[in-house]
C-alpha cells in the first residue's frame, strides 16, 4: 500500500552540504518526493514537532539544535513507505547504526543526527499537518 512520511534533513546536514546525498538516496531507492520546503523552525514549531520529550533531558539541547539554522522538510511517498524510510536512516545513535543507513554513514553523534522521518502512520500525519497544512 502507497504511504506518506514526513522527513526532515537537518541543520547539521544541511551545513555539511549533505542535503543532495541524502535526498538522492531516497531518490535512488524509487520514492516520490512529492513536497518539499527549506525553512528555519521557530522553537514554537520545534517544541510541537518534538513534544512527546517534553520532559526528557536532551529536550533542550534537542530544540537548540533543530532551531540552530535551516532545515529542509520533506513529504515523502512510496509503498510502505514509513518503515522503509526509517530503514534508510538508521538508528537514532548513530555509532549504533547500521553502515549504509543514512545515520550510520555519516553521523556520529545526538541530537545532530542528519534526518529525521515519521516513526508511524499517526505520527506522519501530525507530522505532514504540522509543516504542510495538510496530508
Ligand atoms: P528518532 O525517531 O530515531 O529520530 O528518535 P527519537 O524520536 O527517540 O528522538 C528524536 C531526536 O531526539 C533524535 F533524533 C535525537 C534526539 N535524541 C537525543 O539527542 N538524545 C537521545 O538520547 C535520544 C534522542
Amino acid at each position: 500500500m502507497k504511504e506518506r512520511t514526513f522527513v526532515m534533513i537537518k541543520p547539521d546536514a544541511v551545513k555539511r552540504k549533505l542535503m543532495g546525498r541524502i535526498i538522492q538516496r531516497f531518490e535512488d531507492k524509487g520514492l516520490e518526493i512529492v513536497k518539499m520546503r527549506m525553512l528555519k523552525m521557530s522553537r514554537e514549531l520545534a517544541e510541537k514537532l518534538y513534544e512527546e520529550h517534553r520532559n526528557k533531558d536532551f529536550f533542550k539541547e534537542l530544540v537548540d539544535f533543530i532551531t540552530s539554522d535551516r532545515v529542509v522538510v520533506m513529504v515523502i511517498e512510496g509503498e510502505k513507505a514509513i518503515s522503509v524510510v526509517r530503514k534508510m536512516i538508521g538508528k537514532t545513535n548513530p555509532l549504533e547504526a547500521d553502515m549504509g543507513t543514512i545515520r550510520g554513514d555519516f553521523g556520529y553523534s545526538t541530537p545532530d543526527n542528519l534526518v529525521h522521518a515519521s516513526d508511524s502512520e499517526k505520527s506522519a500525519k501530525r507530522e505532514i499537518q504540522l509543516f504542510f497544512g495538510e496530508y
